[in-house]
């Protein structure tokens, strides 16, 4: 690194000296805390997206979201040149960088980082980072620091994206990436076609029921609010009603708001009651990267069937299934020479109903530990991967090679079988890998992915509650000297460390019928977490308790 790239760093990072005392991890989430001690880290991870734009030549991104933190809260992650999560590699630098004491040793792990991955400084335009951050008040100030810490790396260039979900950046970063249109306009307008292509592909004799058109979304207050009021306008065949818009009159973000609220609390978000009973409800978290669905039960109460991301999952892979089979009518493996792997990722948190169900209808389910970096991973690997946490995390991926395939086969099919069902079968896959962000969850894109299956299927909401019967779970925080002393197997299922309490908590769970649970230290807050399920709740409350109990007695030992 020349003198003047390093002058034009240490002066530019002593004008973001970081908090006495505050040291930020980067987690699942990326760095997360209070707005008001985060300017240095936004500055430094601004940084970091220049190097790590640098090093791949590529777009990368900065996103400014506390996703359904309170509203005081902010964060920062990082979008890597797939589209995806910053790669695990780099996260320890972040950590070193974000918690540089001053300016003189941030220049030096900047110099070493750079050596060690031997990163090109070049004075003509070489870097591109797109920013984006939600509608915290706090996301104006951290924008214009991030926008520094970009600017203080000669040859790196910040775009403003403007008030964004996460799923939008994502996106946007994946498609520059790939050469194709990116701006938001490009986003809304893939979204509405590949839907209505959706609709306009049912078969006309598939609705049992009448389908209700009417879908209530509860915004949390927040961005996805804001950006569904807008992508509605563009869909016919579907009456959204948002809800906590994000319009300042309406309350505070996540404020007994959002899917995160729903699907912890199960209970129904401020501003729904019985006027709602009966009709399809859903939900979006702050940054929209996260969807659940609702349905009101009760007269006097905000009581809740819930529809979470094991469900919204299911119903994924039953549509993907069915069209694989159509489109494979006819034909056997050997003569159109391709397998078509196809398969279901979920965390240790999905229902064991669920997963139960998944299995029965044949299809192949994986886990891996909590966190979308990890399932998305692991989805990759199959030509349809659909990957889902429990909360409401997730989406589908479709490999290159599949994509290309459904393209060859579409062209095939429109040449000698135009609009015959397996034609069609092969236009709804097609439909729906423009459908769904393949970049990363994005509850916005799912929540029209469900809607055009819903018609599809001819379904009502009951059908798709019925399809399995979630087993009674319960979850528990336990506060322990030291939550790493945990460490755990088998993505997240058993215990390694400390010694014996794997084997505590398997005769804890041996006294209940179908009873399950685990134990992980949690990636966001300073506790360990306990899940459990049985065939009553009782049962479940009664395990985790027990289980809890366990946890305290091996780590204050
Ligand atoms: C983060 C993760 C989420 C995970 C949650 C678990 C991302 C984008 N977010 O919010 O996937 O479910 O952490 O939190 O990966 P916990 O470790 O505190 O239980
Ligand atoms: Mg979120």
């Amino acid at each position: 690194m020349d003198q003047e790239q390093q002058s034009i760093l240490l002066e530019s990072a002593s004008r973001f000296p970081p908090q006495k005392g505050v040291k930020l991890s980067y987690g699942t989430a990326g760095f997360r805390a209070d707005a008001s001690v985060l300017s240095a880290a936004v500055f430094r991870v601004g940084i970091l997206a220049a190097l790590r734009s640098l090093k791949t030549q590529s777009v990368t991104g900065v996103m400014i979201t506390a996703s359904h933190n309170q509203v005081s809260d902010n964060g920062v992650k990082i979008v890597d040149p797939s589209g995806g999560m910053l790669t695990q590699e780099w996260e320890p630098f972040a950590d070193a960088l974000v918690n540089a004491v001053d300016a003189e040793e941030l220049v030096r792990l900047v110099i070493a980082f750079q050596e060690k991955e031997k990163i090109a400084f070049a004075r003509t335009q070489s870097a591109g980072i797109l920013l984006g951050r939600d509608t915290r008040p706090s996301g104006d100030f951290l924008l214009e620091a991030a926008k520094q810490g970009i600017n203080s790396i000669v040859g790196a260039v910040a775009s403003d994206m403007g008030i964004l979900t996460t799923p939008q950046l994502h996106w946007m970063v994946q498609m520059r990436n790939k050469g194709k249109m990116a701006s938001e306009s490009d986003y809304y307008e893939q979204l509405s076609s590949s839907f209505r292509c959706l609709l306009d592909l049912i078969p006309k004799e598939a609705t049992t029921y009448k389908i209700e058109k009417n879908l209530v979304v509860d915004g949390a207050n927040g961005v996805g609010g804001e950006k569904l009021e807008f992508l509605k306008k563009s869909l016919n065949d579907l009456v959204i009603e948002v809800r906590n818009s994000g319009k300042k009159d309406e309350g505070i973000l996540n404020d007994g708001v959002g899917a995160d609220f729903v699907q912890k609390e199960k209970v129904a978000p401020r501003g729904f009651g019985p006027d709602d009973i009966g009709t399809r409800c859903a939900s979006l978290d702050g940054d929209a990267d996260r969807l659940v669905y609702f349905c009101l039960k009760s007269k006097n109460g905000n009581e809740i069937d819930l529809i979470d991301g094991d469900k919204i999952l299911s119903l994924f892979a039953l549509f993907i299934k069915e069209q694989l089979s159509i489109l494979n009518k006819e034909e056997n493996e050997e003569k159109n020479g391709y397998h078509v792997t196809l398969g279901v990722v979920q965390t240790a948190y999905a229902n064991g109903a669920s997963t139960d169900y998944l299995k029965k209808q044949g299809l192949e389910v994986v886990f891996t530990p909590t966190g979308v970096k990890y399932l998305h991973e692991k989805a990759s690997h199959y030509d349809i991967g659909i990957y889902f946490e429990a909360n409401g995390h997730g989406t589908i991926l479709l490999s290159e090679s599949f994509t290309n395939l459904l393209e060859v086969k579409n062209n095939e099919l429109a040449s000698i079988a135009k609009g015959s069902e397996q034609h069609r079968a092969a236009l709804r896959l097609l439909a729906l890998s423009k459908l769904i962000n393949q970049a990363v969850g994005d509850a916005l894109s799912g929540l029209l992915l469900v809607e055009a299956i819903f018609q599809h299927m001819g379904w009502s909401i009951q059908v798709w509650m019925d399809l399995y019967h979630d087993l009674p779970s319960k979850q528990l925080k336990v506060k322990v000297a030291d939550r790493k002393s945990i460490v755990t197997a088998n993505a997240e299922t058993v215990v390694i460390r400390p010694s014996g309490l794997q084997e505590a908590i398997n005769s804890e769970t041996a006294k209940f019928p179908r009873g399950r649970a685990f134990v992980r230290p949690s990636g966001t807050e300073d506790v360990v977490r306990v899940y459990a399920e049985a065939t009553t709740q009782e049962a479940a409350d009664s395990l985790a308790n027990s289980v809890a109990q366990r946890v305290a007695n091996f780590c204050t030992a």
